[in-house]
């Protein structure tokens, strides 16, 4: 039977009012609607523990779906800070929207008791990624942008060096532009509250592909140049989550990115680097992006596709060599 067309708007108006406050639940906006990410509990940048290195003592706790702490487990990966940081993952809550340790962890059973404990605000989000230090019992940072320059200067036998003086004008250049517009910008494109928020964050977002593209094409093979840096890491949590959860959930699909021919090459590069396909969760992504962003996916149904080993292949746009 035909709902009559005055329900029909009455209905509308009334869920788009609730979606509205749902996704204020996802995060804060401004007063045009474009999403702005709030300010991490434990955010100033730290000093080096004195005890950096020792084992025993610093555990970092990450989600797998989380593409700000998969920036840190990287260079936890690429740094081999294994023996000195024990890396505890968290597990998606869905229902109680929180975080919680799949063994207790410090007598806490979600991470939001850990925050507490620690003293964050009472209304803080308990977000990963965190650098937890267990002989002071406290949170050394939360801000993944400072962790992994944290993580970067952290004592280790042999392990390169991310963030190298004679590079750290470009590769700060190269961070801020993506923590805007692509770090971030997916996620303005997903929260948008409205069109010209979305058309925004989109444009931004496609620009600086763009810009990553051409970088790429005149040089490489890392955004830097011929050494790996703390902007491709920052770059590949984005990326390679791109046509599993941005661009079906958040509607960053206006070109695929195997129209970028130099970006896929530098993607499936970064995919091979040792230890990284390990920091990679496809299943756990979509279930819980698709599964858990109510207010995105009210039905909860997750999408079976694409396989992860097609998009770190050679590229689509490319004939085969
Ligand atoms: N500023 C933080 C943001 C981290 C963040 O938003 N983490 C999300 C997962 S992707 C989280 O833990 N959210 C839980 C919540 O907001 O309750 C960073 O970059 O480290």
């Amino acid at each position: 039977m035909a709902i009559p067309p005055p329900v029909v708007a009455a209905v509308r108006q009334a869920w788009h009012w609730q979606w509205l406050q749902l996704m204020g639940g996802l995060g804060p906006a401004d007063t045009q609607g474009n999403y702005r990410r709030p300010v991490a509990a434990f955010s100033a940048s730290p000093e080096l523990p004195a005890s950096a290195g020792q084992p025993g003592g610093h555990v970092l706790i990450v989600g797998r779906s989380c593409p700000w702490a998969h920036r840190a487990w990287l260079v936890w990966t690429l740094r081999g800070l294994g023996e000195s940081i024990e890396l505890v993952v968290v597990e998606p809550d869905p229902k109680a929207g929180r975080w919680r340790f799949a063994e207790p962890f410090e007598g806490a059973t979600a991470l939001i008791d850990l925050y507490r404990r620690c003293g964050s605000d009472p209304r803080a989000r308990a977000t990963v990624p965190v650098l937890y230090d267990r002989r002071e019992q406290r949170i050394v940072v939360n801000e993944s942008a400072r962790l992994i320059e944290l993580l970067n200067r952290w004592p280790a036998a042999a392990a390169p060096d991310l963030e190298p003086a004679e590079r750290a004008e470009a590769i700060g250049q190269w961070r801020v532009r993506l923590q805007d517009a692509v770090n971030d910008g997916v996620y303005r494109c997903g929260f948008a509250r409205n069109q010209a928020a979305y058309d925004k964050a989109e444009v931004e977002l496609f620009a600086g592909f763009d810009a990553m593209e051409q970088a790429l094409a005149g040089g490489g093979p890392w955004l830097c140049g011929d050494q790996l840096t703390l902007a491709d890491v920052v770059l590949f949590p984005t990326l390679i989550r791109l046509e599993l959860v941005y661009a079906p959930l958040f509607g960053c699909s206006r070109r695929p990115l195997w129209q970028f021919p130099a970006l896929w090459d530098w993607r499936r590069r970064f995919f091979g680097l040792g230890g990284v396909a390990d920091t990679c969760f496809p299943e756990a992504w979509r279930r819980d992006y698709f599964g858990a962003l109510f207010p995105l996916q009210p039905s909860g149904i997750v999408p079976a596709g694409p396989d992860l080993a097609t998009l770190v292949g050679g590229c689509p746009s490319k004939a085969p060599p």
